[in-house]
C-alpha cells in the first residue's frame, strides 16, 4: 500500500515548462529621430566598415505581418567614395545547430544596382567572415529582383519583377543537414500580399533551396546580419523575427509561452500570446505517445490584439497516471492553422486517503461527512466528544475503494464540539465538527 502525505495534495507542482523558441526579434523600435548609425542607438554590433546602417523612425508595414509598424526600420544605402560603408549584425539568444531556421523580415527597396552586394545574411554567433544565407536586391527591368546564395557562390537569381517603393514579406530559411559538412542548404520566399500561415504558402518568389555542396558549413547559426556597401541598394529591413519553426517567424499570431501544471487530479494548460490578427482560437490536443492526438477541448481567441492574452484550460478527463502530451493547433478566422510546440507533463492521478469537513459545519442536528478512500478495506467512522469518549459509529464495514458519504443525525445529543475520526484499512484521520442547537 502506497502511504501518501496529506498535504501533499495542497500544493501546485510545476512539472513541464517550455517557452518557444523564438530567437530574435526586432522591430527597430527605438524611437528618436532619423539617421544615427545604427550601432549608437540599438545592440547591433559592427563588424565591418566605420559608418551605418542607420536607423530611422519610420519603420516598414505589411498587413497581416505580427511586427508590421512597429517603431521604426534599419536603412542601408548604396554609398559613394568609400563612405557610408557599414556590416552590422546581431547575436540570438541562444544558437542553433541542427533545427531548421527561419528568418521573416520586411523588405523595401527604393534604388537598386545592377551588380550588388548581398544585404542581409546569417552566420554563426561568433560571427567572423562565415557568412551563410546571402540574400541580393539587384536590379531588373523597371524594378528589382532577388538573388540568393548560401556562400560565396554564384548566386541563384529570380526573374521576376518586383517594384521599387513596395514592401514585401521574405522568409529565409537555413537548414542543417548534419550528414556531411557542405549539404546545408538555404531557401528564400517572398511575398507581397497575406502571410501564410504554413511554409511556403503562397510565394511570389521561390529561391532554392540552394548551396548543397557548398564547403564550410558553419557549426551553428547565432547572429543576422545587415550589410551596406558600395554596390548595396538603397533599402530597408524591419520587422526580423528569427526562430525554429515556422509557425513562430512570420505567423501572425506569436504565441510566447506554454506549460502545464499538475493540479491534485487534472493538468492545466496555460498559454500566452504577445500578438494576435486574425485568430480564431485554438484547439487543444492531448497523445499519451507523441504520436496520436485526440482534441480535447477549445478555447476562442481574442481575433486581434496587441498586447498580451493569457489562455489557459484544464485537462479533468485524466484517470491514470503517466506522462502526457499537449499541443495547441491555432486556428486563424480564415480557415489556416499552425501547431505549437509539443510540452509534456508527468501526471501523478492523486487517490489519498481524504477525510473531508463536514458540511454544513455548525449544523442543527444534521450534517454531511465524505471521505475518499484509495482502497477497498475495512473502514470504520466513530463520533466523539470534547473528553474523548465515543459517542456514536457511523460506519464499521467493509467497503469499497472510493468516495463515500454518510448523513448525522445528531437530534439526540446536546450543543458542542464533536470529532469524527475514520480509519480505512490502517490510515486514519479526525476532523473537528460543532453542534449548535
Ligand atoms: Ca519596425
Ligand atoms: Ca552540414
Amino acid at each position: 500500500m502506497v502511504l501518501k502525505i496529506f498535504s501533499f495534495l495542497f500544493f501546485v507542482l510545476i512539472f513541464s515548462s517550455q517557452s518557444f523558441s523564438q530567437l530574435l526579434n526586432e522591430n527597430f523600435d527605438y524611437g528618436g529621430s532619423d539617421n544615427p548609425d545604427i550601432t549608437s542607438v540599438s545592440s547591433w554590433v559592427r563588424h565591418s566598415g566605420t559608418q551605418g546602417p542607420r536607423y530611422v523612425s519610420a519603420g516598414l508595414s505589411y498587413s497581416g505581418y505580427v511586427s508590421s509598424g512597429i517603431g521604426g526600420a534599419i536603412n542601408f544605402t548604396n554609398g559613394s567614395s568609400g563612405v557610408n560603408d557599414g556590416d552590422v549584425h546581431r547575436t540570438f539568444d541562444s544558437v542553433t545547430t541542427t533545427n531548421n531556421i527561419f528568418v521573416s523580415f520586411l523588405v523595401r527597396v527604393d534604388t537598386a544596382r545592377a551588380t550588388a552586394d548581398y544585404f542581409l545574411h546569417l552566420g554563426p554567433k561568433t560571427l567572423g567572415t562565415t557568412f551563410r544565407g546571402r540574400v541580393f536586391a539587384r536590379t531588373n527591368g523597371t524594378g528589382w529582383s532577388l538573388s540568393l546564395s548560401k556562400f560565396n557562390e554564384t548566386p541563384a537569381s529570380s526573374t521576376t519583377v518586383l517594384n521599387l517603393g513596395q514592401t514585401y514579406l521574405a522568409v529565409l530559411k537555413y537548414s542543417f543537414n548534419t550528414t556531411t559538412n557542405d549539404d546545408d542548404v538555404v531557401t528564400l520566399y517572398l511575398y507581397d500580399s497575406g502571410v501564410p500561415s504554413s511554409e511556403p504558402g503562397s510565394p511570389l518568389v521561390t529561391l532554392g533551396p540552394t548551396g548543397s555542396g557548398t564547403s564550410g558549413d558553419p557549426a551553428n547559426i547565432g547572429s543576422v546580419a545587415i550589410r551596406q556597401g558600395l554596390n548595396t541598394p538603397y533599402a530597408f529591413v524591419d520587422g526580423i523575427r528569427i526562430s525554429t519553426s515556422w509557425g513562430e517567424s512570420p505567423l501572425p499570431v506569436e504565441l510566447n509561452s506554454f506549460f502545464g501544471i499538475n493540479l491534485s487530479n487534472s493538468i492545466k494548460l496555460i498559454w500566452q500570446t504577445s500578438t494576435e490578427i486574425n485568430n480564431f482560437g485554438f484547439e487543444i490536443e492531448r497523445s499519451e505517445n507523441n504520436f496520436n492526438w485526440d482534441k480535447i477541448g477549445f478555447v476562442a481567441g481574442n481575433g486581434n490584439s496587441n498586447s498580451p492574452k493569457k489562455y489557459s484550460f484544464i485537462d479533468n478527463n485524466l484517470n491514470k497516471s503517466g506522462k502526457y502530451y499537449y499541443r495547441l493547433k491555432q486556428l486563424d478566422i480564415e480557415g489556416g492553422f499552425e501547431y505549437s510546440n509539443v510540452i509534456e507533463v508527468d501526471f501523478v492521478l492523486v487517490n489519498e486517503f481524504q477525510l473531508h469537513q463536514n458540511y454544513p459545519n455548525p449544523f442543527n442536528p444534521i450534517t454531511r461527512i465524505s471521505w475518499y478512500s484509495p482502497v477497498s478495506s475495512w473502514q470504520t467512522l466513530k463520533v466523539y466528544d470534547v473528553l474523548s469518549n465515543e459517542v456514536t459509529t457511523l460506519v464499521n464495514e467493509f467497503r469499497e475503494a472510493g468516495k463515500h458519504e454518510i448523513k448525522f443525525d445528531a437530534s439526540n445529543l446536546p450543543s458542542g464540539i464533536y470529532y469524527y475520526q475514520l480509519n480505512s484499512g490502517g490510515l486514519v484521520q479526525s476532523k473537528k465538527m460543532l453542534l449548535v442547537k
